[in-house]
This record gives C-alpha cells, structure tokens and sequence, in this order.
C-alpha cells in the first residue's frame, strides 16, 4: 500500500531482476511485468522518500491535457524535462552546424569537456525555441506524441478523434461502461515520435460513486520516470472525478519492462534507507468546472514534507 508498494517494487527488481542491455546503451536490471496499487483517498501519491518536484509533473500534464506536442509551453513553465528529446533533432538535422553532438546523454555525463559545450549549446537551443517562432515550429516538436493522440488521434478517414473529451463524456453519461480508454501508443505514428509513448494506455472505472484508473506503461524508469508516472496519473484521475462529480478510488500502475538503470543503483539505495512520510493533500480550484481549463496557478499539493532531492543523471 501506498509508497511502501513503490519501495518493495525497487526491492524486488533488485533482488530478482536481470542484467540488460537497452537502448541507450547505459545497461539495466529488470522485470517484466508488475503492478502497484495507490488508493488515492488515502493521500496524494507524491513521493517522500526524495523530494518530487510536482510542478513539474502539473505542467507536464496541463500540456498533455492541451494537446500540445511542443516543448515552448513546457520551456515557458520552466520544465525542462524534455529537452533532451527535442534537442536530439536539431542536432542531428542539416541546419545545425556546431559542434558535434553525437551521443551527447552519455558524452556529456563522462567527458567534462564536452559537457561544457553540450551546456552551451543546449542553452541557446532553449533560448531559441522561445525566442524564434519558426525554429520553435520545426524543432520544438516532438511529434505525434501524447498530447495528440489524446485530443486529436487521427483515423484513416481523416477524421479526429478526441479521445480524452470523449472519455469524460463517457464517464458521465454511462459509467458503467467497460470501455473507458485512452490510448497513447499509435502504431501508424510511432516512427514519427521522438520517443514512442511509455504510458501506453490507461482505463477508467466507476464504483460506488469513485473513480478508478489503471495505466499501461510499456517501460518503465523506475528511478526517474516512474515517481513522475503515478503523481501525473493520480492528478488526471483527481481532474477528471472533480468534472464528472465523483471521488477518488484507486490508481493501479501496471508496467511492462520495469527497470533500473545500473546508473541509478546508489540512488536507489539512499531512497530505500529512508523512511516513507505521510503523502500531501491535492488542492484544485474548486470553481472551475472542466478538466481543460486547469492552469498552474489552480493546482497545488499542501503538506509535502520529503526527504531531500537525490539527483541521477537521465538515458537519452
Ligand atoms: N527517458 C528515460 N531514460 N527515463 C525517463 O524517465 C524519461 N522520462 C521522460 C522522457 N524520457 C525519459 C519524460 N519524463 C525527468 C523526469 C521525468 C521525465 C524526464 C526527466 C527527470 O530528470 N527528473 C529529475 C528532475 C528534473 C528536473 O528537476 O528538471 C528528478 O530528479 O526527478
Ligand atoms: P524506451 O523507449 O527504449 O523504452 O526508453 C524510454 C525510457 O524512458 C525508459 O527508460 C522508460 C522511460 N520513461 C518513463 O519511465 N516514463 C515516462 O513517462 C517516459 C516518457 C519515459
């Protein structure tokens, strides 16, 4: 229950996991299949034993929420969380004529040098996706990726679906349907994301007047992305109950490759030296009345008392 169930997820990949290769060439432990269970009216899945920075998850979301695929609004709200990916184009596209940025996750983390020109280089690239509205357009993008396959997932009879508007819909109208989906993982766009959607799918339920949410993510960080993962979906299922009239039930988290990276273990093993601390409270601007008119100023957690930040480097 609670954060514990996080801890013992950690727990068992360590203890029972398998050495991998993976894409980013930086090596993991893993499991293949694993579920958590958070229930939501016992307290806001935050994580305590590091500090989370929700902020950045809330803004993150809004963005999803929008259907915005490009990095500026991100950049605006000062999250940086997906630059690397956007950066990745540009530097690997015809206009840009720096300095060579091959491999720059792993180069940057090893070669001091290099990561001074790295630093550089990706502060002007941030300075000019907000200051320049063309290069925004172009290399701000990120793709087809959650954003536009939850508001705008286009069918082959060119038309567009809104999957998110239409689950809420749905939640009113008929809740006790069992088809209360949204799927992120679009197999016709995938080649054209920057990164296939890791939270692939997610599922609705209604019961005795709570809502629940299950999510499906393919692969899972468990160190980085996963902390960020449950205290998003916990928010989207707290937006969308507040809209539909219900109270929170439960977030259940399944993931399909559940990893640590083997840079990220002396992490892990600060975070499970501590001890778990009561979770926060939501509080959402009770006067609005839909999901899509959420801005950060109407979206805080009250009570948050973690334990310190512990910083680890992210595989590109
Ligand atoms: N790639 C990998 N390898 N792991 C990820 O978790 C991941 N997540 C993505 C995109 N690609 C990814 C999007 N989400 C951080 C957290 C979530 C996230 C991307 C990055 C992260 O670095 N979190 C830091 C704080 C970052 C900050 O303060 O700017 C953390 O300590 O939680
Ligand atoms: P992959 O596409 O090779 O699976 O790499 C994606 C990596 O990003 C993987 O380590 C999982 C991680 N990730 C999360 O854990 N949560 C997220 O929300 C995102 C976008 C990525």
């Amino acid at each position: 229950q609670g954060e514990q169930s996080y801890l013992d997820l950690l727990k068992h990949v360590i203890e029972t996991g398998t050495k991998k290769m993976d894409r980013t060439g930086t090596g993991t432990i893993s499991v293949f299949g694993y579920q958590m269970r958070f229930n939501l009216s016992e307290g806001f899945p935050l994580l305590t034993t590091k500090r989370v920075p929700f902020r950045l998850i809330a803004s993150e979301l809004l963005w999803f929420i929008k259907g915005d695929t490009n990095i500026r609004y991100l950049l605006k709200n000062n999250n940086n969380i997906w630059n690397e990916w956007a950066f990745k184009n540009w530097v690997e596209s015809d206009e840009y004529s720096g300095p060579n940025m091959n491999d720059f996750g792993r180069r940057s983390q090893t070669d001091s040098e290099f990561n001074k020109l790295y630093e550089a280089e990706m502060e002007s690239f941030k300075n000019r996706i907000l200051e320049d509205d063309e290069f925004a357009n172009k290399y701000g993008e990120l793709g087809p990726v959650y954003g536009k396959q939850w508001r705008a997932w286009e069918t082959s009879r060119g038309e567009t679906i809104d999957q998110l508007k239409d689950v809420i819909e749905q939640i009113k109208k008929n809740p006790d349907s069992r088809r209360h989906l949204v799927v992120g993982y679009n197999p016709a766009d995938v080649n054209f994301m920057a990164l296939p959607p890791c939270h692939s799918l997610f599922q609705f339920y209604i019961a005795d007047g709570k809502l629940s949410c299950q999510l499906y993510q393919r692969s899972g960080d468990l160190f980085l992305g996963i902390p960020f993962n449950i205290a998003s979906y916990a928010l989207l299922t707290h937006l969308i109950a507040f809209e539909c009239g219900l109270e929170v039930g439960d977030f259940i988290h399944t993931i399909g490759d559940a990893h640590i990276y083997t840079n990220h273990l002396e992490q892990v093993s600060t975070q499970l030296s501590r001890e778990p601390r009561i979770f926060p409270e939501l509080k959402i601007n009770a006067s609005l009345k839909s999901v899509f008119d959420f801005e950060m100023g109407d979206i805080e957690v009250i009570g948050y008392d973690p334990h310190p930040t512990i910083k680890a480097p992210v595989a590109v």
